[in-house]
């Protein structure tokens, strides 16, 4: 994979009249922030922008906002002349759908492809690419792009582009804040982006019921002290006794590793009767890749993931050994 220059691909875009942006399922702040932002500007240049997430927008994302948002392929018009793979770089991380749409749609017809991103281990082969690992959010790298086109940013793109560094360092407390990621969001505010309402929105804890199902979940804490490994696991019932869902423990793994004594942070979830999904976090303490492969699960050093058929006691056993390891 080679990047190509920004201004190889500013020539890309500025020739294209109807484009098409795809970020991953499960949006974040970065997904929805860069695609929206990027979709808001384009539109200001008079090239029609048109969104896919396989997901709604979260709630809590929902004061960002595009013209053109589709959760479902069949309503994307055929006539698009450019794709845009924002924030991953697997075409699965957009869906079991997109995997296909791609290979028929897109490559088949000879549309271009543009991948902007900033994880590792890229497995797109096909396309033109901007990744740069070090770039705090895909939106950073966004607006890289952007601001070679000598038009002026509106404060709507500029929030949508501020939202995605503040939820990916999460206000500048991740390893990955840096100076660009400060300098990209002083440029932002002078645009009029608008911190306090990204605040107001990312930063709000969500109903009571959140709370109740996160406590729950807390008092199933296990900590071992050697290991320097913290879990919690939710069944079903605690999602029905509070009226929450999935995306109500969101985060619980990410959240036991800013505890001092903590280094891996590990929240597992049933999904049916002796089924688990299991999220790990960590900040550089193991490489939690290599772990999750020991599942059958994959991921990044930082946090991976991998499902357990069979009852709890034995999951959380077998966890602890192959930590041991
Ligand atoms: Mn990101």
């Amino acid at each position: 994979m080679n990047n190509s220059s920004v201004e190889d691909l500013k020539y890309i875009v500025e020739t294209k009249k109807k484009v098409l942006i795809v970020s991953h399922y499960s949006p974040d702040g970065d997904a929805i922030g860069s695609s929206f932002g990027l979709a808001n500007f384009l539109e200001s240049i008079n090239v029609e922008a048109h969104v896919y997430n396989k997901d709604q927008v979260p709630d809590y994302l929902n004061f960002l906002s595009t013209k053109n948002f589709h959760t479902s392929l069949k309503t994307i018009p055929k006539d698009i002349d450019l794709f845009f793979a924002l924030d991953f770089n697997d075409f699965e991380r957009a869906g079991d759908e997109m995997v296909s749409f791609v290979e028929k749609e897109v490559i088949n017809l000879g549309i271009p492809v543009v991948v902007i991103d900033h994880h590792q281990n890229n497995k797109i082969k096909y396309g033109s690419f901007l990744i740069d690992t070090e770039a705090a959010s895909t939106g950073v790298l966004i607006y890289r792009l952007i601001s070679k086109f000598g038009k002026s940013i509106d404060e709507n793109v500029a929030t949508c582009l501020l939202t995605t560094i503040i939820t990916d360092t999460s206000s500048f407390k991740n390893s990955n804040s840096n100076f660009e990621s400060l300098k990209v969001s002083a440029d932002l505010m002078d645009l009029g982006a608008d911190l306090s309402q990204i605040n107001d929105n990312i930063f709000k804890l969500g109903n009571i019921a959140k709370l109740k199902l996160r406590t729950k979940i807390h008092s199933t804490l296990l900590f071992e002290e050697k290991l320097k490994v913290a879990i919690c696991y939710a069944k079903r019932s605690f999602y029905e006794e509070t009226g929450t869902s999935k995306e109500d423990s969101e985060g619980i793994s990410n959240g036991l590793i800013f505890y001092n004594d903590a280094e891996i942070g590990i929240f597992i979830r049933e999904v049916q009767d002796d089924k688990w999904k299991i999220s790990t976090r960590t900040n550089n303490y193991i490489d939690l890749s290599v772990f999750a492969n020991l599942f059958g699960g994959g991921g990044h050093k930082n946090a991976s993931g991998f499902t357990f058929d069979g009852k709890l006691p034995e999951l959380i056993k077998q966890i602890i050994k192959n930590l041991e390891k």
